[in-house]
């Protein structure tokens, strides 16, 4: 079969952000850009000939017409084998699970995560290194910096792959394995989790609701939970994948997952809810009348963790992002255990997960997962939540008050600004971070602020470090104020403010969190003027 060469004129846009390059499906739909962005990518790494690699995406428009051009560009520039998942199917926690389970190269994931689908939304691809995490920062350079430089790709002519056909099938030189999306991750879970005491639990009447908001967890879940764990069907809401998400942000929050949200504080709501993203990495839980951060999720989870065989043996570390709070801190303390503060990003998690620093990993933006794969693992979460509540026998309103009493509670939230013009939200920032030497020391809003700084990293297993990643305001008690921009959006730019306050006091521990954070939200809009500048009056998201 012809290989051909495609001439272009090097493309300056392709700079991957917090996770991969996301675009506009139509900007990766354009002639040559996603060419010339998976052409970066197989230069970046070295080259590809006689390489394995993983692929899949998750199911959003052009996710199929993309992995044909991905798969035949592959076979073009030499690659040995490519696993692929039916119909170019697979969550990014399963083809991060395939790519370690099949020693591979690396993988390619198409997805744009909890950002919405279809022509006139959003796409992304993102590397993963043979690890199966995302690409660190030093590969993703180097796929940048050549994707400026490059003025052809190879591209088999050739005709498109059977992909909805399990097996084997060549392509060129190459071979393509079409596999089952759900299988060797349902085999995964159950050596992690106690199915036998989860299915009990179902047995005797326990009541869940998964909203998998028609995007790939869908037939992860109802595998697992209606399938293998006997939960009863309709368990599973939303569970058949749409290129569109069905009009929806697959995205789970309490303002995407609403009709959840509603559901679990109605009279009579089922005992345990949960929502997955686009592509499966993310999760949100809730009680029945009781919503849990996701800070407070990865607290429990870590303090909890050993109630699951796969964990019984304790835990090394708790690692969470900078801006998450600082409620797993507390425990990896009490445990004595290790405790890691990284940037957004869950592959500065990847270091400390390979050293085995870290088992148990977490983000305020919904994200859990522990070294069994490096992804965030959305279903990973939900089950082991499901295994905790077995184990216990306990509410989850039960076990997060008991959590809060044993070690104080972080009050904490996220505001989120979106579709600021990008020049105002950067000169924002950089007003902010030329404050920062003269914040010490001042009074606001009734707190003295002890420290603030522009947040750096030096991972502690390469030394590699990572500068400007988010501006922190700390009070003299630990309150902390954040403000970063976000790196995922495809529009203008986000402001993300990060709030969090710890009260000791169990007597204080049933406030709205809005409303115990307000002085700190008081005291941001004095210092960063979010409002005032862009002359919003409330956030777009809450969380
Ligand atoms: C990605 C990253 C996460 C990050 C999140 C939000 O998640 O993998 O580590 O916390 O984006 O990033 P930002 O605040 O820069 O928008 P996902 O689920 O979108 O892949």
């Amino acid at each position: 079969m012809p290989i051909k060469t495609c001439q272009i004129t090097p493309f300056q846009d392709q700079k991957p952000g917090t996770s991969g390059l996301r675009k506009k499906t139509r900007a990766f739909m354009a002639p040559d850009y996603l060419e010339a962005f998976v052409q970066s990518i197989f230069d970046g790494i070295g080259g590809v000939d006689g390489k394995v690699f993983v692929l899949g995406g998750d199911g959003r428009f052009f996710n199929l017409e993309a992995s044909q051009t991905i798969l035949k560009m592959a076979a073009a520039n030499g690659a040995a084998r490519v696993i692929v998942g039916q119909d170019a199917i697979l969550s990014t926690p399963a083809a991060s699970h395939l790519i370690r389970l099949n020693k591979t190269d690396g993988g390619i994931i198409l997805s744009a995560s909890h950002n919405p689908g279809g022509e006139d939304e959003d796409f992304g691809v993102k590397f993963n290194t043979p690890n199966g995490g995302p690409a660190p920062e030093q590969v993703t350079e180097a796929i940048h910096a050549r994707s400026k430089e490059l003025t052809e790709y190879r591209i088999l002519d050739a005709a498109d792959v059977d992909l909805g056909t399990l097996g084997d099938q060549t392509l060129g030189e190459m071979t393509v394995s079409v596999v089952d999306p759900v299988a060797d991750y349902a085999d995964l879970m159950a050596t992690l989790f106690d199915f036998t005491a989860i299915r009990a639990m179902f047995e005797s009447g326990f009541r869940m609701r998964f909203d998998a908001m028609h995007a790939v967890t869908g037939p992860y879940a109802k595998a697992l939970l209606e399938g293998a764990l006997g939960a009863p069907e309709g368990t599973v809401v939303n569970g058949t994948p749409l290129p569109d998400f069905g009009g929806h942000h697959p995205d789970p929050n309490p303002f995407w997952a609403k009709a959840l949200m509603d559901e679990m504080f109605s009279a009579d709501g089922p005992d345990f809810g949960a929502a997955s993203d686009g592509d499966g990495d993310r999760n949100m839980v809730v009680g029945r009348n009781i919503y849990v951060s996701p800070s407070d999720s990865l607290a429990v989870l870590a303090a909890n963790a050993h109630l699951a065989p796969g964990y019984a043996k304790g835990i090394a570390g708790v690692a969470r992002s900078m801006p998450t709070s600082a409620a797993s801190d507390r425990v990896a303390e009490k445990l004595g255990i290790g405790s890691f503060e990284t940037p957004t990003g869950w592959k500065f998690f990847g270091n400390l997960l390979d050293a085995g620093k870290a088992t148990i990993c977490g983000e305020e933006s919904f994200g859990t997962g522990s070294d069994h794969v490096r992804e965030k693992d959305g279903l990973w979460a939900v089950l082991l939540w499901l295994n905790v509540l077995a184990a216990r026998g306990e509410s989850v309103a039960d076990i997060l008050n008991a959590h809060w009493s044993e070690y104080g509670r972080n009050y904490y939230s996220r505001h989120d600004y979106e579709a600021i013009d990008s020049e105002l939200a950067n000169t924002l920032m950089d007003d902010l971070r030329g404050q920062l030497a003269d914040l010490p020391g001042r009074e606001i809003q009734g707190m003295t602020i002890a420290a603030a700084d522009d947040f750096a990293y030096t991972d502690p297993v390469d030394g590699s470090v990572s500068t400007k990643q988010g501006v922190r305001i700390v009070m003299e008690d630990g309150s902390r104020i954040v403000l970063r921009l976000s790196g995922t959006g495809t529009e203008g730019a986000t402001i993300r403010l990060y709030l969090e306050k710890y009260e000791p006091d169990t007597d204080k521990h049933g406030i709205d969190p809005q409303k115990a954070l307000a002085p700190m939200i008081a005291a941001a809009e004095e210092l960063a003027g979010i409002a005032s500048r862009t002359g919003r009056d409330a956030p777009n998201v809450i969380t």
